[in-house]
C-alpha cells in the first residue's frame, strides 16, 4: 500500500448547484473526475485529516465504485477514522445524524437525490459539514476555485475495502468502520416520536403503506414501520434498494407515485400513506381520499408541534423556503412564534438551526425536517404524521379540513417546464427581471400586481448575502406566483412556476386546487410569456 501524487487537470463546471454536485453517470465516469472534485473536498476541508469522515450513498448505480475511489482518497488525506454505511448505502438525514453523534469533521454523501439512476442518469455528490449540514455557499464556492486550479489529487493504490460486512478494518493507516446504516438513526427517532402511540394505533386496526420507490429509505422503512412499530410485513413497497431505482424517477409526488395515490383513494383504502425519495429525506403524505400539499405538512406540524415529543416545549420558530407556501407564516403568526423565509435548498437552514432561532422547517418540494439533524428527513416527517393521528385520533382528511377552517387555506401547486434550453431558461428569467420595476400597478390576466422583487436573502445568523434566488409577483388578495430555475438538473433549464392563492374560508375551502388557482396560472404564464420564449402550451409535471 502507498500513498500516489496522482497528475490530473481541471474539469469546468465543477460548481454544486442546490444540492451538491449533479451530472450524468458517464460525466463522473471520465477518469479522474470524481477524483478531482473529492480531491477540492478535502483541501478546501482542512479539519478532515487526522479527523472523522462518513460516507454513504442513496445505492444508485456508480455508489460502489465510488464509495471505493472515496476510500482510497480518504487515506491518502490522512484522514484518521472512516464510517461507512454496509453496502456503501446511508440515507442523506442518516449521515447527518451520524456526523453530529460522531463529532464527525464532515460526511459525503452520494446521491443525486429524486433524479433518475442508472447508467444513462444521474450521479451526485454533497458535502456535509460538521453542523451535520448541507455545506453552505462559502465552501461549496471554495471547492469549485479549488476544482479549477488542480494539477494532482492524492490517492492510494490500497485493495478495496469490504463493504458487505460490519466490523473494523484499515486502508493505509485510516481505521475503517463499516456500520449498519439503520441501526443509529432508528434508535434517533425512537428519541423523538411516541412509539407507543404509534403502536397501539396501528395495533387498533389501521392500515399503512409506505413507497419506498426501490431507494435507500426501504431498508429504513422496513426497520422502524414493520420491525418497530409492527405494521404488517409487506407495508413498505419497492424496499429494495436497485441502482436504476426499477427505472423510475424516485421522487414523491402524485405523478412519480400515482400507484401510491391510487391505492389511497375510497373507502377501503388505507388510513395513511408517506413515499421516500432517492435519498429518503422527501416525503410525501398521503391520507385515505387526501393528498397532503408540502406547504401544508409543514403548517400542520408548526401547528400541532406540541402534541409531538420533540416540540413538547413549544417551538422557537420555524422556516420555510421562499416559494413554500405561506401556510406556515399563518400559523406562526396566529401562534406566535418566528418565521423566516429562506431562499431554497436545505443549507439555508443551517444557522438557523444551529443558533436555535427555529427548530422546524420545510420546503414545498416534499421536505420537512427539524433540529434533530441538519437535513430534510422523510421518514421522520412521516412518524410525526402518525404520531398525529395516534394523538388526535382523526383521519388525515379531518386534520386538514380543520387546519384550514382554523387557519384559511392556501391552494398551492408548482409547475415545471422541463428540458428548455439553458439559453431559453435564462431568457425567460432575464425578461421577468427586466420588468420587475414597472409591474406593480398594472393588471395582468385580470390580477391587479401589488408587489414585484427578485428575492434577496440575508442570513440573520452570519450576515452573508445570496441574491436573485427567485422573482416574486404578488397579486392583490394575496395570490402569489414566484419563478426560478432549477439548480439540481443535469441537462438544459427547468424553469420553476410556484402558485399559490390564499382563501381565509369558512367559504371556499374545498375547492379543486389548480381550479382555485386558475386565474393565478393565467396571469404567471403571461408574466413570463412562456409560450412565446418557450414555446410551451402547459407545463410538464405539476404537483
Ligand atoms: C430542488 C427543490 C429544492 C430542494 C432541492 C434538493 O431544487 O426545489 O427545494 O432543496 O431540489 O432536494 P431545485 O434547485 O431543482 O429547485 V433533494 O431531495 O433533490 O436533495
Ligand atoms: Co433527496
Amino acid at each position: 500500500m502507498a500513498v500516489q501524487i496522482i497528475p490530473t487537470s481541471p474539469f469546468s463546471g465543477q460548481k454544486p448547484g442546490t444540492s451538491g454536485l449533479r451530472k450524468k453517470v458517464a460525466v463522473f465516469q471520465q477518469p479522474h473526475y470524481l477524483e478531482n472534485f473529492i480531491e477540492a473536498i478535502f483541501r478546501a476541508v482542512p479539519a478532515l485529516q487526522g479527523g472523522t469522515l462518513v460516507l454513504g450513498g442513496d445505492g444508485r448505480f456508480h455508489n460502489d465504485a465510488a464509495v471505493q475511489t472515496i476510500v482510497r482518497m480518504a487515506a491518502a488525506h490522512g484522514v484518521a477514522r472512516l464510517l461507512i454505511g454496509r453496502h456503501g448505502l446511508l440515507s442523506t438525514p442518516a449521515v447527518s445524524h451520524l456526523i453530529r453523534r460522531h463529532g464527525a469533521d464532515g460526511g459525503i454523501v452520494l446521491s443525486a437525490s429524486h433524479n433518475p439512476g442508472g447508467p444513462d442518469g444521474d450521479f451526485g455528490v454533497k458535502f456535509n459539514a460538521a453542523n451535520g449540514g448541507p455545506a453552505p455557499e462559502a465552501l461549496t464556492e471554495a471547492m469549485y476555485a479549488i476544482s479549477q486550479t488542480l494539477e494532482h489529487y492524492r490517492s492510494s493504490d490500497a485493495a478495496a475495502i469490504d463493504l458487505a460486512s460490519v466490523g473494523l478494518q484499515h486502508c493505509e493507516a485510516m481505521q475503517v468502520e463499516v456500520i449498519d446504516p439503520v441501526a443509529d438513526y432508528a434508535a434517533l427517532m425512537q428519541t423523538l416520536v411516541d412509539f407507543d402511540a404509534i403502536r397501539a394505533w396501528l395495533a387498533g386496526g389501521k392500515r399503512v403503506r409506505f413507497d419506498a420507490m426501490h431507494a435507500v429509505g426501504g431498508p429504513y422503512a422496513v426497520h422502524i414501520f414493520e420491525d418497530l412499530l409492527g405494521a404488517p410485513l409487506g407495508s413498505v413497497r419497492n424496499a429494495a434498494p436497485q441502482p436504476d431505482f426499477a427505472g423510475g424517477h424516485p421522487d414523491p409526488n402524485p405523478l412519480y407515485a400515482a400507484d401510491l395515490v391510487a391505492a389511497m383513494q375510497g373507502p377501503q383504502a388505507p388510513d395513511f400513506a408517506a413515499a421516500f425519495d432517492g435519498d429518503a429525506d422527501r416525503n410525501m403524505i398521503v391520507g385515505r381520499d387526501m393528498v397532503v400539499s408540502p406547504s401544508d405538512s409543514l403548517a400542520v406540524l408548526a401547528a400541532n408541534a406540541r402534541l409531538l415529543p420533540q416540540f413538547a416545549a413549544g417551538l422557537p420558530g420555524v422556516a420555510r423556503s421562499m416559494p413554500t407556501s405561506r401556510a406556515v407564516d399563518v400559523v406562526a403568526d396566529k401562534l406566535g412564534f418566528d418565521c423566516f423565509e429562506t431562499p431554497t435548498g436545505w443549507k439555508f437552514f443551517g444557522n438557523l438551526l444551529d443558533a436555535g432561532r427555529i427548530a422546524l422547517c420545510g420546503e414545498e418540494s416534499y421536505g420537512t425536517g427539524a433540529s434533530h439533524v441538519r437535513e430534510k428527513d422523510g421518514i421522520w416527517a412521516a412518524l410525526c404524521w402518525l404520531n398525529l393521528l395516534a394523538v388526535r385520533q382523526q383521519s388525515v382528511a379531518e386534520i386538514m379540513e380543520m387546519h384550514w377552517a382554523q387557519f384559511g387555506r392556501h391552494y398551492y401547486s408548482r409547475h415545471d417546464y422541463e428540458g428548455l434550453s439553458s439559453e431559453t431558461g435564462a431568457a425567460v428569467m432575464a425578461g421577468l427581471r427586466s420588468r420587475l420595476a414597472g409591474l406593480p400597478g398594472t393588471v395582468v390576466s385580470g390580477l391587479l400586481v401589488n408587489a414585484a422583487d427578485d428575492f434577496a436573502y440575508t442570513d440573520p445568523v452570519d450576515g452573508s448575502v445570496s441574491s436573485m434566488q427567485g422573482v416574486r409577483v404578488e397579486f392583490d388578495g394575496g395570490a402569489r406566483a414566484v419563478f426560478r430555475l432549477s439548480g439540481t438538473g443535469t441537462e438544459g433549464a427547468t424553469l420553476r412556476v410556484y402558485l399559490e392563492r390564499y382563501v381565509a374560508g369558512p367559504d371556499g375551502l374545498a375547492q379543486e386546487t389548480q381550479a382555485a388557482l386558475a386565474e393565478v396560472i393565467a396571469a404567471a404564464r403571461e408574466l413570463a410569456a412562456i409560450e412565446a420564449l418557450a414555446g410551451r402550451t402547459q407545463a410538464d409535471v405539476i404537483t
